[in-house]
C-alpha cells in the first residue's frame, strides 16, 4: 500500500478545499507562561469521510499551536505531560540557553507523565523554527508531537500573506491508525528511516491554498518527517529564497521552483502568484516516488494586483559571529554503519560489540568515530568563543541530515560538486559517501547534541554531543 502514490490521483479529481490556518496561534512574550499539553488527540489525516487518526499532539492537535514571538523577546512555555511516557521539548534551530534545549538525559531530566516543565528563553534570531520532543523522538514526532515557532522580524518584509506549511509523512494502516508495530524497526533504522505512506500539510491531507493572481506570499516550509527528504517543486512559479533554517540569505530566485528539504530543515520563500485568474499551480514532490502535496488555486475572476511586485529585498543579516578558521579547533567525525555498509563492530556503552551482536542485542547499526550513540564523554570539548572546524566523513551508502544544537554553522568544504555558499544552517543534508567540513564559533556554553535528524538513524546510533566551556 502506498497512499503516497494513490493520493496523486485522488488529488487531481477531488474537490479543492482551502488550507485551514494552523490550529491556534499563540503570541508568546507575555508575563505568564503559555501552557502546552502533550496529550493524545485525533486528526483527519486521510480524506474527509475516511477514518480519523489517533495522534499525540501539543494540546492534542497536529501540528501543535503556532507559537509567535518577536525577535529578542522571551518565550515562556509550560509543558504539561499527559502522555504515558516521559517527554521534553527541543526548540530546533534556536540559539538557546543550554538548560532550555530539551534534550532528555543531557540538558534536563525527561518530564514524567503528569509532570510539568517550564521553558523560558530569549530568541536571538528572527526566522522559522520548530519544536518537538527530544526523548524517543522517533516515536513521539512520528505520532504528531511538533509545531512551528515563528520569530518575527522587528521590521518584517512586506507580503500579502505569511503562511507556515509544515509537511509531514505518516505510516498509517487502512483503518487510519498509526502503524505502531514498526516503531523502531530494524529495517527502518538500518535503511532510510521510517518513511510514511500518507503526506500531510499542517495536519491536513492536502496543502491547497486559495490565492489571487499576483498575490505575494511568504511561505515558511518545514519538513517534520522522521526521515523523508522532500524534493519540492513549485510548478510554474519562481519563488525567491530569503531564509534557510531560520536565517536570512542573500535573495536568489529559484527559476525552476525546486527546493530540497531534509528532515528538520526549513526554507522561507517569497512567492508571487504570477498567473491569471483561474490558474492552478501544483506543489509536487519530485523524487523517486512523485506525488502532489497541494495546489495554489487562483481565484477564478479576481486578481490581487495587475502585475507582480518587484523582487524582495534581503532580510537583515543574521547576528551570528563568523568562525575564525585560522585558530579553529579541528574535529573529525567519521560516520559509519547502516545496511550494506560492511561495518565490523563498534563501541556501545563502553564495550566493543561485533556488528551482529550490536544489531541483535541492542538494535544499533550506526556509529560516529566507532562509538554508537551518546556516551558519557563528549565527542569534543571546546573553550567558549573558540571556533570549531568539524570534518564530517559519511562513509555510509545513505544520506544523512546532520543537525547541530545551539549553534548555526557554515559549510566551508564539500566534495559533492555543489557550490559553497554563505548560508547559516542548523541542519545539512549529506549525500552517501560525501565529506563536508562545517565551521562555527562555539559561543554558546553547555552540552550540545550533534546527530542525524533522520530519527531512526539517531535512535540507531547516529548521535553524539560536544561541550562548550563556560
Ligand atoms: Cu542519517
Amino acid at each position: 500500500m502506498t497512499r503516497v502514490s494513490r493520493r496523486t490521483f485522488i488529488n487531481g479529481a477531488g474537490a479543492l478545499a482551502g488550507l485551514a490556518l494552523l490550529p491556534r496561534t499563540v503570541v508568546a512574550g507575555a508575563a505568564k507562561p503559555i501552557e502546552l499539553t502533550a496529550k493524545p488527540g485525533m486528526a483527519q489525516l486521510l480524506d474527509a469521510g475516511e477514518p480519523k487518526t489517533a495522534v499525540w499532539g501539543y494540546d492534542g492537535s497536529v501540528p501543535g499551536p503556532l507559537l509567535r514571538v518577536r525577535q529578542n523577546d522571551e518565550v515562556w512555555v509550560r509543558l504539561k505531560n499527559e502522555l504515558d511516557q516521559p517527554t521534553t521539548i527541543h526548540w530546533h534551530g534556536i540559539r538557546i540557553d543550554n538548560r532550555m534545549d530539551g534534550v532528555a538525559g543531557l540538558t534536563q531530566e525527561p518530564v514524567a507523565p503528569g509532570a510539568t516543565f517550564d521553558y523560558r528563553f530569549r530568541v536571538p534570531d528572527a526566522g522559522s523554527f520548530w519544536y518537538h520532543p527530544h526523548n524517543r523522538s522517533w516515536e513521539q514526532v512520528a505520532r504528531g508531537l511538533y509545531g512551528a515557532l515563528i520569530v518575527d522580524e522587528r521590521d518584517p518584509p512586506r507580503v500579502d500573506r505569511d503562511l507556515v506549511l509544515i509537511i509531514d509523512d505518516w505510516r498509517l494502516q487502512n483503518d487510519g491508525a498509526i502503524h505502531t508495530e514498526s516503531f523502531g524497526s530494524l529495517g527502518d533504522i538500518s535503511h532510510g528511516g521510517r518513511l510514511g505512506n500518507v503526506i500531510s500539510v499542517n495536519g491536513q491531507p492536502y496543502g491547497n491554498v486559495d490565492v489571487k493572481a499576483n498575490e505575494r506570499l511568504r511561505l515558511r516550509l518545514m519538513n517534520t518527517c522522521n526521515a523523508r527528504i522532500l524534493d519540492l517543486k513549485l510548478e510554474g512559479l519562481s519563488p525567491y529564497l530569503i531564509a534557510v533554517d531560520g536565517q536570512a540569505v542573500a535573495v536568489s530566485q529559484i527559476d525552476d521552483g525546486k527546493l530540497t528539504l531534509a528532515p528538520g530543515q526549513r526554507a522561507d520563500l517569497v512567492v508571487d502568484m504570477t498567473g491569471k485568474p483561474g490558474d492552478r499551480f501544483a506543489v509536487n514532490e519530485v523524487s523517486r516516488d512523485p506525488f502532489t502535496i497541494g495546489h495554489f488555486v487562483l481565484h477564478p475572476t479576481e486578481a490581487f494586483r495587475d502585475e507582480p511586485l518587484a523582487a524582495p529585498t534581503a532580510l537583515l543579516r543574521p547576528a551570528i559571529k563568523e568562525p575564525d578558521l585560522a585558530s579553529a579547533q579541528d574535529v573529525d567525525l567519521i560516520m559509519t554503519g547502516g545496511a550494506m555498509s560492511g561495518i565490523e563492530g563498534a563501541m556501545y556503552e563502553g564495550v566493543y560489540w561485533p556488528i551482529r551482536e550490536l544489531v541483535r542485542k541492542h538494535g544499533k547499526v550506526w556509529a560516529f568515530n566507532g562509538v554508537v550513540g551518546r556516551s558519557d564523554e563528549p565527542l569534543f570539548r571546546v573553550a567558549k568563543d573558540r571556533s570549531v572546524k568539524l570534518k564530517m566523513v559519511n562513509k555510509t551508502p545513505w544520506p544523512h541530515a546532520m543537525h547541530v544544537h545551539g549553534h548555526h554553522f557554515k559549510v566551508i568544504e564539500r566534495n559533492d560538486g555543489r557550490p559553497l555558499d554563505a548560508t547559516w544552517r542548523d541542519t545539512v543534508l549529506m549525500d552517501p559517501d560525501s565529506t563536508f567540513t562545517i565551521a562555527f564559533l562555539a559561543d554558546n556554553p553547555g552540552k550540545w547534541m550533534l546527530h542525524c535528524h533522520m530519527l531512526e538513524h539517531q535512535a540507531g546510533g547516529m548521535a553524539t554531543w560536544f561541550e562548550v566551556g563556560a
